[in-house]
């Protein structure tokens, strides 16, 4: 973390950067990485190559994507929560070997090599920002806070998800006493139900299918034009169809391009869905990862159903020994 710093106070102009599909960790990272920056009196402006979902739009991310990028502007170039190089999209080839680069992360599995790189395994990339943030020694404003906070909460689910830990419950109790707005981020990320979402949700739920244990729904682009939706209007569906009884493994498998699905797995404690999404080319936590797959419908999902049922079988022999 030292040499972060240091190679941070010896740059100029900084790049930073999120991932595709962003969510509040990835956002609370990049606005905690450019606070430290403008503390240090840095230039610095922030890009992801996506759009910011609606969920997130409480709070004021249009320090986000405000600029155009030109890889010759920057002297130094930092990704924040991003686990594969893929996921930084078009701004990929700024962490090329010419380049300045350093990667925060805290995923296990990860695919973007930088010339730092820190990674630590907690539950949220923003606690790892936290503790960079109070090791610089710059008073965390309510702001910086709130974000913050919002990224403990969201890659926790709101302290509920097993990756929680007696540190994502300490840094959040700083994150209060420095002034973050938690009833705000808890209101828009955990309880909140839009009546676009009210009404989606009586519709999704005729397509939702049940069997033995694995939950899944598949959203394809005829169902999101017939309702006039898009995939951000069904927030973390999975997410919620892992909280149905009985329910080991979930997936939501969304059309987001012709013929071309994102998948979002989630499961209970015994299972592993990381190993499932990196065989389809995707990664994530051990209970919450993501993939893509592309082709045939009916062919696409057979191959998921296959892998999540053998990744089930597999978890039951652990469960019962
Ligand atoms: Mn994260």
């Amino acid at each position: 973390m030292k040499t972060i710093l240091k190679k941070i106070k010896k740059s100029n102009r900084v790049a930073v950067f999120g991932h595709q599909s962003p969510d509040g960790d990835c956002i609370s990272c990049l606005y905690a990485i450019t606070f430290l920056c403008k503390q240090l009196n840095k230039t610095v402006d922030a890009f992801i190559d996506d759009d910011i979902p609606t969920r997130y739009k409480f709070i004021d991310t249009s320090f986000i994507n405000n600029k155009i990028f030109d890889k010759e502007n920057y002297d130094l170039f930092i990704s924040v929560d991003v686990a594969d190089k893929h996921l930084l999209g078009k701004y990929k080839d700024a962490f090329n070997k010419d380049n300045q680069t350093i990667s925060i992360d805290h995923h296990a599995i990860r695919d973007l090599v930088s010339d730092i790189t820190y990674v630590e395994k907690t539950a949220s990339c923003a606690e790892i920002l936290y503790k960079l943030l109070k090791l610089s020694k710059f008073k965390l404003d309510s702001r910086v806070s709130t974000f913050l906070y919002m990224g403990v909460a969201d890659d926790t689910g709101c302290f509920l998800y097993d990756n929680t830990t007696t540190d994502s419950h300490y840094i959040a109790g700083k994150l209060i006493e420095n002034g973050a707005d938690m009833s705000s981020v808890n209101y828009h990320l955990f309880k909140l139900v839009t009546n676009k979402t009210h009404e989606l949700m009586k519709k999704i739920d005729e397509i939702v299918e049940e069997k033995d244990g694995i939950r899944y729904v598949v959203v394809n682009q005829k169902f999101m034009q017939k309702n006039d939706c898009q995939k951000s209007d069904f927030g973390d569906y999975a997410n919620t169809l892992l909280n149905y009884e009985n329910t080991k493994i979930a997936f939501t498998m969304f059309e987001k391009q012709n013929k071309v699905y994102s998948l979002s797995f989630r499961c209970l404690k015994n299972y592993n869905v990381a190993e499932v999404a990196s065989k389809l080319g995707g990664g994530g936590h051990n209970q919450a990862a993501g993939g893509k797959i592309s082709g045939d419908e009916k062919e696409c999902l057979q191959k998921v159903l296959n892998l999540v049922s053998e990744e089930l079988k597999r978890g039951d022999k652990n469960a019962n020994r």
